[in-house]
């Protein structure tokens, strides 16, 4: 088992004072920080390797290509995908969903089918399937989302997930509500009508292991920044029978096997869609990056932030006037809150004051919030290197600015 207390150290940005207060940054929904070795990578390979992939001959080229090559096998291992070329590189969690309503979509959706998503959605995987459901003329619908509670009305799905669905995208983990979906059981009964799956792990590939074949899901998306890798770069994970059979989304170079002046041909997956120069240097660091989290233990992580988000919920409770959202049992590591008279930004402001690095808002969950009746919460999300320790400087510092407002 992993050190925590000296896991803190492998990350520098942590050791600043912000405000004159050591820094509690509770932001990792947004953005992870990184450790050395990470930023260590990608020194590393711009001082020595730097060179385009998949073009050169030379040395430098061929050393950039074996690192980015070697990238996408250790994402493959990461998720235990049958081989490499199911791994496409992309800018994160977005593009990766974009290229599969672009590609996947554009294909295969028509006028009368469904593409069934749930309420809890980040704008990332609704917007993409509102876009193509208005090029195709399906249609979209929603599995509920229980209320305060957080978690998907599954009594409903039964009655939802009918055989006019041809695509069934759900998040694993919520970035507002901390519910942890049940995947597994969600592809299973996805698949028993025909429905192709889309997992959102933006905030789970970090947390917890993360098994595609156990899934059973047909694709998954995720971005290196919020599992403390680099920003820019993140992955498609999907099935190598159905990336076969998809058109490219974008057209360019690498991506051919012949050009003529009015057709061209393909190169298979993952090349397809990987058109121009790809961001080899960022996805070049995703080996220390999965290295890293296996190094800590990923069954360890889950365990750790898990803690987190559940010991946050409890010492949160205790605070006059709370609105706690998400489950009371099970949740991911962080936790959303609302004051009925104070403003999200607010809290996030004064508790800056505090040092602490919080985020406030809809967090692109605006369906979401304006059913639950709210325009926004406060929230804490924490990462492997926060402690307990942290979770008390959050609470003192809610309990000063509620007082401040006057209303406890
Ligand atoms: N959520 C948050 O603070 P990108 O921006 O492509 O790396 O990730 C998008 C995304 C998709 N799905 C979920 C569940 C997410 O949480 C996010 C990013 C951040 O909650 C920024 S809004």
């Amino acid at each position: 088992m992993p050190s925590w207390s000296t896991v803190r150290n492998d990350f520098p940005a942590l050791h600043q004072k912000v405000n004159g207060k050591p820094l509690v940054y509770l932001d990792n929904g947004a953005t992870t920080h990184k450790p050395q070795v990470v930023i260590d990578a990608l020194s590393h390979f711009y001082e020595r390797d730097n060179s385009n992939v998949h073009r050169g001959l030379h040395a430098l080229s061929m050393r950039a290509t074996t690192a980015y090559e070697g990238a996408r096998s250790r994402v493959a291992r990461f998720i235990n995908a049958a081989a490499p070329e199911e791994i496409i590189f992309t800018r994160g969690t977005t593009e990766s969903i974009n290229l599969v309503a672009a590609s996947w979509g554009g294909a295969n959706l028509k006028a009368g089918d469904v593409i069934l998503l749930t309420e809890m959605e980040h704008h990332s995987n609704l917007v993409p399937w509102q876009l193509i459901a208005k090029r195709t003329g399906a249609k979209l619908r929603y599995l509920p989302v229980t209320g305060d509670e957080g978690l998907l009305d599954l009594a409903q799905l039964d009655r939802l997930l009918t055989p006019e669905v041809k695509l069934f995208a759900f998040t694993q983990l919520s970035n507002t509500l901390g519910t942890i979906n049940p995947v597994a059981e969600l592809c299973a009964k996805a698949r028993a009508v025909g429905a192709v799956t889309v997992v959102d792990a933006a905030q789970s590939i970090g947390h917890m292991p993360v098994d595609v074949q156990a899934l059973g899901c047909d694709f998954l998306a995720f971005s290196a920044h919020k599992m403390g890798g680099v920003t820019g770069i993140g992955a498609l994970y999907g099935r190598r029978a159905l990336l076969d059979a998809m058109p490219p989304w974008q057209g360019g170079g690498g991506m051919i096997t012949n050009v003529d002046f009015f057709e061209s041909r393909w190169k298979p997956s993952p090349e397809r869609f990987e058109a121009g120069t790809p961001n080899f240097a960022d996805a070049a660091t995703l080996t220390a990056t999965c290295d890293y989290l296996d190094g800590l233990g990923r069954g360890e992580i889950e365990r750790h932030d898990k803690a987190l988000g559940q010991l946050a919920y409890e010492k949160l409770r205790e605070i006059p006037g709370i609105r706690l959202l998400g489950p009371k049992g099970e949740r991911g590591g962080l936790v959303s809150f609302a004051f009925p008279d104070v403003h999200a930004h607010d809290i996030v402001t004064f508790a800056d004051d505090d040092g602490i690095a919080l985020r406030g808002g809809h967090h692109c969950n605006q369906p979401l919030m304006r059913k639950l009746g709210l325009t926004g919460t406060t929230r804490a999300s924490f990462y492997v290197y926060n402690t307990p320790e942290e979770i008390d400087v959050l609470v003192a510092s809610l309990r000063r600015i509620r007082k401040f407002f006057g209303s406890a």
